[in-house]
């Protein structure tokens, strides 16, 4: 599946994680020095974010948006289907994995920014994003309950997006979501997925649910300029 036609321009970030393991070439850009902003990658990405995909054999085609990658590199390159569902043969899968794909990308990520990373706590934002969060995965151990992955009966593209969308899920006992963490143990231990979660840094799920709030907090003031309006 790998193929040196892509080169990845990502972070170790949630939303650059679920790429890591289907690309040839990976290379990082410093948020700190402020690279996403630079005309250069701004004329591939407008949105000026990572993760960003070039696919060399269509004439440097570029791909933003991490689930929109996602989806590009299993159209183009996952011909087999060992790691999706075709949307020609097997629609109502294909349906679900993008249901799940979408849960994640809208539903999950955004509930990170005021748990962990804003300068002050806002009891308000707070307790609606940590009260979402633990709705959200309440409907992952659901759907886990009678079940090996969330789409079919193959790991899909669903489960490593929402795996590595859930490191953000802080301050959550795991014991608390018996399926959910048997359902992180089974894709950490596929070998394919735990390569890509080496890239480019290794990503420890436990350590990183567990990160304390200072640490978590400093990382948005370096690397976002997270600071309140004055
Ligand atoms: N919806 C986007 C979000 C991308 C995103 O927020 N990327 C972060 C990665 S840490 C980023 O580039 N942040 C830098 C910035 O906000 O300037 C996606 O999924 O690709």
């Amino acid at each position: 599946m790998t193929s040196p036609q892509l080169t990845l321009y990502s972070n170790a970030s949630p939303a650059g994680y679920p790429l890591c393991h289907f690309v040839d070439e990976a290379k990082t850009l410093s948020l700190i020095d402020k690279e996403q902003k630079s005309d250069w990658y701004l004329k591939i990405n407008p949105n000026g974010r990572l993760p960003t995909l070039i696919d060399h054999s269509k004439g440097n085609f570029a791909i933003w948006e991490s689930s929109a990658i996602l989806l590009y590199i299993a159209q183009h390159f996952d011909t087999e289907h060992k790691i999706s569902y075709d949307p020609v043969s097997e629609p109502k899968l294909y349906s679900e994995q993008l249901q799940w794909i979408f849960f994640a990308h809208g539903g999950i990520a955004p509930t990170n920014h005021f748990m962990r990373m804003a300068p002050e706590t806002l009891p308000y934002a707070v307790a609606r994003f940590k009260n979402e969060l633990i709705r959200l995965i309440s409907v992952l151990e659901e759907r886990l309950k009678d079940r090996e992955w969330l789409v079919g009966s193959r790991y899909s593209l669903a489960d490593i997006k929402t795996l590595v969308r859930l490191i953000e899920a802080v301050q959550l006992e795991p014991n608390d979501y018996p399926n959910v963490q048997k359902w992180i143990e089974r894709i950490e231990a596929r070998p394919q997925t735990h390569k890509g979660l080496g890239i480019p840094e290794r990503l420890d799920v436990e350590k990183y649910i567990k990160k304390p709030l200072e640490e978590t907090r400093a990382m948005g003031a370096a690397l976002f300029n997270f600071k309140n309006v004055e």
